[in-house]
């Protein structure tokens, strides 16, 4: 907890580190409340910092023991300690050891930043400012350092010890109950990527050897007894370190590489050096306790944190503004991955409703930032979708301009040129810019302007000449700290569709054809001419997705049936049909009555029937746009009840217009064989589950018979949870014994329990509130777990957007009462909840007042850490 007026701190002073740390030499000896850590580092001057500049090192809460400046203990008057910074007015030399140790209390370390415990085991988390957690050090990006550790431990309490690098040596500490274990990592590194893992873990083995031949042990350490569920997790690992030497000509470079599953961490994963840290939901996998999403999450982070290794790791970021640097680029990586092992077409989809639905949304409202930020009060409130998912969509596009080739060999530039660097994102573009020699200037907007840009393309389409012209405008909305913005460079793809379903050659007025179906644009305003076309052609726009921007144009009801039926780019046959749902929904949110959806009906019928569209694809086009993202294109005066009025009207007239094919869809695509997590039998579930789903919403006795057998005869989890999920937004006896049922199931199975948790979550009912209360009351949740915490609390302020938005105040009252008990103990946490508030201006004035009101009782109370103090500030500017 800081200062509450902390001044916030900005790109423009950035300041090369005044010393440098060469070597780090660690001696841990982990105890539950007092582990002692000895800290040898090797500093000096660095010649690009300020000439006489005292040595300060960050520390965050720490207690200090002992301090020695080349092997003689320090005098008073000598440095000044305190919790927070360690001060060397005078420094002994130009290059010197400080030795330094500190006490430390694992077991009270609620934050779950630095070193805690979590069951069975101690662990880290440096990411970003953890490591000052542990001991004095200048903790900041751009200071890399060899790091040697000795970690030392009851050999009962903690038999497995594990750190970054390679194992140099092991074994008994002679005459005691302990033992120790020393790790190096020759790489140079910086603070945020040093871990350690203490503790009684089983170890799942495996092997991997490298292109160029060197032989990798792998390792997935997991709680006792949990050993035959990381399987999946070891496959996608290897499938991993296969892929970035393919696709990025990219090895593994220690001799070992691992990883830990933990029950309690504060996010997703974590890409430490040779040790990535996992939370435990992203590794356990079995048929019946994970689901179709599950493993494909799995498979995603992996992958993500694996592919770290290059892009984090051996090019780290200059400062904490870079991050979009390593998370933008090994998203994409990541995506790029998951697209190679699986459907492409619908990873793509996936990918951008999470766009939408996370990022859009955040770029909207009061939290919207650019994909690089210029600056910030906490750091942590930056891992943000605008920084990992636009930030991903900005590296897609610069593919896009440059082309596979020229895309390549500007990474191979970055590659080499910055291994061993903290880079800056100019230094990234000017590798792509020097190796296909394009201006990049412009592009570079994509990094610095917040906010969607908003496309509007109208076609005009000439008989007489045989032309179609294509005008386009671009407007950037303001966003916070942004009134003014400059005109972008926006990749628009784009095909002329004939009548016929082909695409019509794209011959540009100056004869040339546009091999790449790409349009550049770059001004305000702008036309493209289009020549030699007898017919009328249907535009299909934004092919892929190809930039991420808000897109209006003039292709009429129509079109979008056509282009659902027809169009070759699967992404926009996708799109077709959600934007003919989406104007309903809208529609009939705005005016109370939902209008005739006869167009989207054919064009649903239609895809179902289609031969050439695989399940998983089928299974994305038929299901609707979520309440969010029908609110978001509201824009304002949103009332979240009418949304979901108007959308479960649409879903019960999909339902009756498609029954009898839904029957048969669910009929044919039942499982036989044993379950396999691979794309195609996901795809084959999943849309199996929606028209379960379908057919279950007018909630005829047939229609929930169906889910309750397959509720009780499934043989794996994703059928299991469907068919749970059917039921549970039908109040009748079935929910009540069916969710009971599935506790008594999996009561010993925290994992699967969170799942039961969000689940009736989010079920848009007055009574969710009070049943969310009486959950937490449960033994099995904890408010000290935040995979708990996210399930339950999360799920509701996040996922329930008509529970949540109680007209009267009483779910944002609740979600407050959270936020601010738990902001003593896990402040990040706490400040994730909070930024549920996100959308809260473009709610109608009653619910928006009391959302406001909400967030003022925050923002009023005394003591609030950073992390909510700032989320509570900027989402109330
Ligand atoms: N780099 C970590 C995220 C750390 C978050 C700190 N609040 C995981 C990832 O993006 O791979
Ligand atoms: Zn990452």
């Amino acid at each position: 907890m800081r200062n509450a007026d902390v001044a916030p701190i900005r790109l423009a002073d950035y300041r090369p580190p005044d010393w440098l740390v060469d070597t780090v030499d660690l001696d841990i000896s982990l105890h539950p409340t007092a582990t002692r850590v000895v800290s040898r580092l090797a500093l000096r001057r660095n010649p690009a910092g300020r000439a006489d500049a005292p040595v300060m090192l960050d520390g965050d809460g720490l207690q200090l023991v002992r301090l020695a400046m080349n092997g003689q203990p320090a005098v008073g008057g000598a440095y000044e300690a305190t919790p927070a910074r360690l001060t060397i007015a005078v420094p002994p030399a130009d290059a010197f050891v400080l030795e330094v140790e500190t006490l430390l209390d694992p077991s009270a370390n609620t934050q779950l930043m630095g070193l805690y415990r979590t069951t069975g085991a101690y662990c880290t988390q440096c990411e970003p400012e953890g490591f000052r957690r542990i001991t004095y050090f200048p903790d900041r990006t751009d200071v890399l350092a060899v790091y040697t550790t000795r970690i030392e431990a009851e050999r009962d309490e903690a038999p497995v010890l594990l750190g970054n690098g390679n194992l140099l040596r092991h074994g008994p500490v002679e005459g005691t109950s302990r033992h120790y274990a020393v790790w190096h990592d020759p790489w140079p590194k910086p603070s945020y990527l040093f871990a350690l893992v203490g503790g009684r873990l089983a170890k799942v083995p495996g092997h991997f050897l490298t292109a160029s031949g060197r032989p990798v042990d792998l390792g997935i350490y997991v709680e006792l007894g949990k050993q035959d569920r990381a399987g999946y997790a070891m496959d996608a690992l290897k499938r991993s370190m296969r892929w970035d030497e393919h696709a990025f000509g990219r090895e593994y470079d220690l001799d070992v590489f691992n990883i830990v599953a933990v029950s309690d961490f504060n996010m997703g994963a974590m890409e430490n050096k040779g040790l990535n840290v996992f939370n435990d939901k992203y590794i356990l996998a079995t048929p019946e306790t994970a689901t179709d999403a599950d493993y494909a999450n799995i498979e995603a982070i992996i992958a993500h944190e694996y592919f770290h290794n290059w892009t984090g790791n051996r090019i780290t970021c200059r400062d904490w503004f870079q991050l979009c640097l390593k998370e933008g680029l090994t998203v994409f990586r990541d995506q790029e991955f998951s697209s190679d092992q699986r459907s492409r077409p619908v990873k793509r989809i996936a990918d951008v409703r999470l766009l939408k639905a996370q990022q859009f949304t955040e770029d909207a409202g009061p939290l919207a930032h650019p994909v690089r930020p210029d600056t910030y009060r906490e750091i942590n409130n930056f891992y943000t979708a605008t920084v990992y998912e636009k930030g991903a969509e900005v590296v897609r596009m610069l593919k896009t301009l440059l082309g596979a080739d020229g895309f390549r060999a500007g990474m191979d530039l970055f590659f080499t040129r910055h291994d061993g660097d903290a880079a800056t994102v100019e230094d990234f573009l000017a590798c792509f810019a020097e190796a296909t020699g394009r201006d990049l200037s412009q592009f570079a907007l994509w990094y610095q302007q917040s906010g969607t840009p908003r496309l509007s393309v109208m076609g005009t389409y000439d008989p007489d000449a045989a032309t179609f012209r294509v005008d386009v405008a671009q407007a950037m909305p303001p966003t916070p700290g942004q009134p003014e913005k400059a005109a972008m460079v926006i990749p628009l793809a784009i095909g002329l569709v004939g009548a016929d379903g082909t695409d019509l050659p794209l011959i540009l007025a100056d004869g040339q054809r546009l091999e790449t179906g790409v349009l550049e644009v770059t001004q305000t305003r702008e036309s493209f001419l289009f020549t030699g076309l007898p017919e009328r052609p249907v535009a299909s726009l934004n092919r892929g997705f190809s930039a991420p921007v808000n897109l209006t144009s003039s292709l009429s009801v129509d079109d979008f049936v056509f282009l659902a039926a027809h169009d070759r780019d699967p992404f926009n046959r996708f799109d077709a049909i959600q934007a003919l749902a989406l104007d309903l929904l809208k529609r009939g949110a705005a005016d109370g009555a939902l209008p005739a959806p006869n167009a989207l009906l054919d064009a649903a019928r239609r895809i179902l029937d289609a031969d050439d569209l695989d399940p998983a694809f089928k299974a994305q086009a038929l299901a609707l746009p979520g309440e969010m993202e029908v609110a978001r294109e509201l824009a304002r005066d949103v009332n979240p009840d009418a949304v979901f009025t108007a959308r479960r009207a649409l879903r019960r007239a999909v339902s009756e217009a498609l029954s009898p094919r839904l029957v048969e869809v669910y009929g044919t695509l039942a499982t036989r064989g044993r379950y396999s997590p691979d794309a195609a039998s996901a795809g084959r579930r999943a849309l199996r589950n929606l028209a379960l789903d379908y057919l279950a919403v007018p909630g005829s006795l047939d229609g929930l018979a169906r889910a309750e057998t397959q509720f009780s005869e499934a043989d794996n989890m994703t059928d299991r949870f469907a068919a749970l999920a059917v039921l549970a937004q039908h109040d009748t006896p079935h929910r009540i014994s069916a969710l009971d049922a599935f506790h008594r199931r999996y009561a010993a199975d925290p994992l699967v329990i969170d799942k039961w948790l969000s689940l009736q979550a989010q079920i848009a009912e007055p009574g969710t509130l009070d049943r969310v209360r009486d959950l937490t009351l449960l033994p099995v949740f904890a408010m000290t777990n935040p995979n708990r915490v996210r399930a339950l609390i999360g799920a509701f302020a996040a996922g329930n957007p008509t529970q949540f938005n109680r007209a009267d105040g009483a779910g944002y009252d609740f979600l407050v009462d959270v936020v601010l008990s738990l902001d003593g103990k896990n402040a990040q946490l706490a400040s994730r909840l909070l930024s549920a508030f996100k959308t809260w201006r473009q709610l109608e004035p009653g619910r928006a007042g009391l959302a406001e009101a909400a967030l003022r009782r925050v923002a009023d109370t005394p003591e609030l850490s950073d992390d909510v103090a700032d989320i509570a500030t900027r989402a109330l500017a």
